[in-house]
């Protein structure tokens, strides 16, 4: 028998003070997994010293460990862990530069073998014996504890490279959030990792995909917590999937430092987060209009047939893209001057008919001594080098490329300035930037490697730190350009990859799925978990990127992008032969074989007149996915949430994955099979209404699904906003309608509306209607109170009221009484009046 060799010994680190560790202690024996790479497992052990320094409570342990724990508002507590007491300068490319912590007064107190931190809303008791720590509720409960706590492995070809937390898991705990996930909404008995990767044909097994966003909502017996891990490296979560009652999270290197944000609801952990990480500002109106996309419109008169196709049929569109092919050879920033001669000349006229023009950007940057950008990227040193000091490389769509490096500031300020041709001068109106994970023709290694140095804003990394952040820091790069070139406009950017806190510098859409119902279903669930996970402006390509839609999946896809901030359709188009691919997609093309458009004409007669439906109802609508949008920004309320958000307390909310909410009201229960004629709902407390029949319910409800119409239904006492539908949104608007329900007691909706470009809203030009409605004892009142400089267009309003429980024998506006006019349904009836917009307050009685 072999004897294996003996491993060396491992040195015993040098620990800098403070602090000086009295002892390095091997909780586990050192062991070495290959010879070469011996490796060392630390946990703390005794606490030996208690400090408050730089804004910090900080734990000592005999072996060198520290915690720091700091106390950034009532209830956000942020810990760091260090395995040998040092720390490396705090900075983080998550957190909002605009959040301010709160001053909160904490008190320490020594307890029998514990510390207790109190901030009023949050406890945390840290034990002495092993620095686990324990969060507490005001009310004693215990919200979450350590199981093994902090533990920490370091080898010798990667330093740390395991910095983990272990956590019980309550019995019946459930998660959310983490981002763009694929699988059933709950995450509980899963396990996912966090590494940007471009994912074609994903599936809902596939993980990690396009994003990295380690942030998870816990919720337990009705409370509330999230849990936010900001480190870039390769991060992994484990929600108790060897059902062992714990639940881990971990970091191939950086720091152990994670935000602990207090409920108790799931709503106040999404806004808790929102703070912290930022939001998107509010979006051009244009862009939550409905776009069309496609890989690619090519040459310009094939753009221009496109949207005329649309004026031609009158169905609502607001964007035109145009895929790499618009450009010369894949050279970002240039153009196929064959098939574009005059880009200008198409911009113009496609804007002069209402279509504003949004143009892809990769971060590849061809390897060209002719190529303008490439000379000044390389005279300027704006690439990524490899650790041995040569621009690294890597082939994309143009042959080899070079990357900007997007983490250094003045690559950031250069990037910017390459916009100024298509943004200023050519009026291209918003961007999309691709393939920022960032993604490279490697078939088993899909991103740059790992020796990889980035400039890391003055903290030198490689690309294990730097990956994650890569493309928010690209959007980022983009975003601040267009901010410069043209302060006076809302920016439009739609990006593939992100990571935390990359909200406040793109829309993002769900990457390259598939035209099926299974990948209808992964867009709706994906949808709704980024909403959650801070990104509410969100969308995926209707009707599916491979493959082949039909009418059917094509129109219930755009019936649930009406309820997508982002309503774009796109498809891989002629590239679907695989032509030009590198080979490894090109292979996963051929089942997928494309041969249809997917323009909403493309599918017959029938389905035509149901796609130009939809997209009216989604140009119906907007005025409460602006107001959503608006409240998001206000406070960080996603625009989609799970259901469980309508109700804690409610277990069956817990698994639903096809149903979810919409802005302030709305219960959206879309159709994601096919031939459905009927559908079963189960509604979250309190009573809801249909909004096809105006059908009051409650519990369980069963809805019949016609061809034309996706199940939604508004809450009780709810004052649902609705415009004509319109070619875009530059149109004028003749009219509001104001669907106004019934519901026994008070509740308060918001419509907010601004020019829908520009800043002026944020000096007053902007209107605000709040809505109060109040029904008791046979009446039924609905109050209107505007705030804001700014007067909508429109000069009347129609009321419909929905709901009422007996007959209307009365109805006064603003204490005038004004004749009824009934609308009878089938059972029973609608009341409707006209006001003008200034309207104080609609008063019925029965
Ligand atoms: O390697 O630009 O996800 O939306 O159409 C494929 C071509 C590159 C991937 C994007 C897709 C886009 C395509 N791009």
């Amino acid at each position: 028998m072999k004897v294996k060799p003996k491993p060396p010994e491992v040195p015993i680190p040098v620990l800098p003070s403070p602090p000086l560790p009295t002892e390095i202690d091997f909780v586990e024996a050192s062991v070495s997994l290959r010879y070469e790479d011996v490796f060392q497992w630390i946990r703390p052990n005794e606490v030996s010293d208690v400090r408050w320094r730089d804004g910090a409570y900080e734990f000592i342990c005999h072996n060198g460990v520290m915690l720091r724990v700091s106390v950034l508002a009532a209830g956000i507590f942020r810990l760091r862990y260090s395995p040998d007491g040092v720390f490396q300068p705090d900075f983080s490319y998550a957190i909002d530069p605009a959040f301010e912590p709160e001053k909160v007064v904490v008190r320490l107190e020594e307890r029998d073998g514990e510390y207790l931190l109190d901030s009023g809303a949050l406890q945390v008791v840290v034990s002495k014996a092993d620095l686990k720590v324990k969060f507490y509720d005001q009310d004693d409960r215990v919200l979450c504890e350590d199981a093994a706590g902090f533990s920490a492995k370091r080898t010798i070809l990667k330093g740390w490279c395991a910095l983990r937390m272990e956590k019980k898991c309550h019995k019946k705990e459930v998660f959310f959030g983490l981002g763009d996930k694929s699988c059933g909404t709950n995450l509980s008995g899963k396990k996912f990792e966090n590494w940007c990767s471009d994912s074609f044909a994903f599936g809902r097994e596939t993980d990690p995909l396009y994003r990295a966003i380690p942030f998870y909502y816990a919720l337990n017996q009705g409370v509330a917590y999230g849990i936010f891990l900001d480190n870039s490296f390769r991060t992994h979560f484990d929600f108790d999937s060897e059902a062992s009652g714990d639940t881990c999270f971990y970091a191939e290197g950086g720091e152990l430092n994670y935000y602990f944000l207090h409920g108790p609801g799931l709503d106040d952990v999404a806004r808790t987060y929102a703070q912290l990480t930022g939001t998107h500002e509010l979006p051009p109106s244009w862009a939550l209009g409905y776009h069309q996309c496609r890989w690619s419109y090519h040459p310009d008169s094939h753009v221009r047939e496109i949207a005329a196709g649309f004026r031609e049929r009158q169905i609502p569109c607001d964007a035109i893209y145009l895929d790499i092919d618009y450009m010369d050879g894949y050279r970002c920033f240039t153009w196929d001057k064959k098939a574009f001669p005059n880009p200008k000349a198409l911009v113009d006229d496609l804007r002069e008919m209402g279509f504003q023009t949004v143009t892809m950007i990769d971060p590849g940057i061809k390897e060209d001594a002719n190529y303008e950008v490439y000379r000044d990227g390389l005279a300027q040193n704006r690439f990524l080098y490899t650790s041995d000091g040569v621009v690294a490389k890597a082939p994309v769509w143009p042959g080899f490329c070079a990357f900007p490096d997007f983490t250094n500031p003045e690559v950031r300020q250069w990037w910017g300035t390459l916009y100024e041709s298509l943004y200023k001068d050519i009026g291209i109106a918003g961007f999309w930037n691709d393939m920022n994970e960032p993604a490279v023709f490697h078939v088993n290694h899909k991103t740059l490697p790992d020796n990889v140095m980035h400039h890391h804003d003055g903290l030198p990394c490689s690309h294990r730190k730097a990956h994650n952040i890569y493309g928010q820091q690209m959007n980022r790069s983009s975003w601040e350009g267009f901010q410069t070139l043209q302060p006076e406009k809302r920016p439009f950017l739609l990006s593939r990859a992100s990571f935390s806190g990359g909200q406040r510098f793109s829309a993002i859409w769900t990457g390259d799925n598939c035209s099926d119902w299974e990948h209808l279903q992964i867009a709706n669930i994906q949808c709704q978990r980024l909403a959650i996970s801070g990104f509410s402006f969100c969308g995926t390509d209707i009707g599916g990127f491979a493959g082949n839609a039909e009418g059917e999946l094509f129109v219930r896809w755009l019936q649930l992008g009406v309820f997508h901030p982002l309503m774009r359709v796109h498809s891989i188009g002629k590239h679907a032969t695989g032509d030009g691919l590198p080979a490894e997609e090109a292979e996963l093309i051929d089942p997928l074989l494309h041969i249809s458009d997917q323009e909403p004409w493309s599918f017959g007669e029938k389905w035509t007149d149901l796609a130009k439906k939809a997209i009216e109802l989604r140009y119906c609508l907007l005025p409460c996915l602006y107001s959503a949008m608006w409240l998001h920004t206000l406070d960080g309320s996603p625009v989609l949430r799970h259901l469980a958000f309508a109700d804690a307390n409610d277990p069956k909310l817990w698994d639903v994955e096809r149903d979810f909410l919409f802005g302030e009201h709305l219960l959206i229960s879309p159709v994601v099979q096919p031939k459905v004629q009927r559908q079963g709902v189960y509604l979250p407390k309190g009573n809801w209404y249909y909004f096809w029949t105006g059908q009051p319910g409650n519990g369980e409800v069963f809805v019949n699904v016609m061809p034309d119409q996706i199940p939604f239904f508004v809450r009780e006492g709810a004052v649902l906003p609705v415009y004509p539908t319109r070619q875009h949104t530059g149109e004028a608007i003749a009219e509001l309608t104001l669907y106004v329900y019934y519901k026994n007691g008070l509740e308060t909706s918001h419509l907010y509306e601004d020019l829908g470009e520009g800043y002026a809203h944020q000096a007053g030009m902007f209107s605000l209607k709040v809505f109060e409605t109040e029904g008791k004892n046979g009446t039924f009142s609905l109050r209107q109170r505007k705030e804001g400089e700014y007067n909508p267009e429109y000069s009347k309003v129609k009321i419909y009221l929905v709901g009422f429980p007996t007959f209307v024998k009365k109805c006064a506006a603003d204490g005038v009484e004004i004749p009824i006019k009934e609308i009878k349904l089938r059972d029973r009836s609608l009341y409707t009046l006209n006001l003008k917009p200034e309207f104080e307050k609609v008063e019925w009685e029965g």
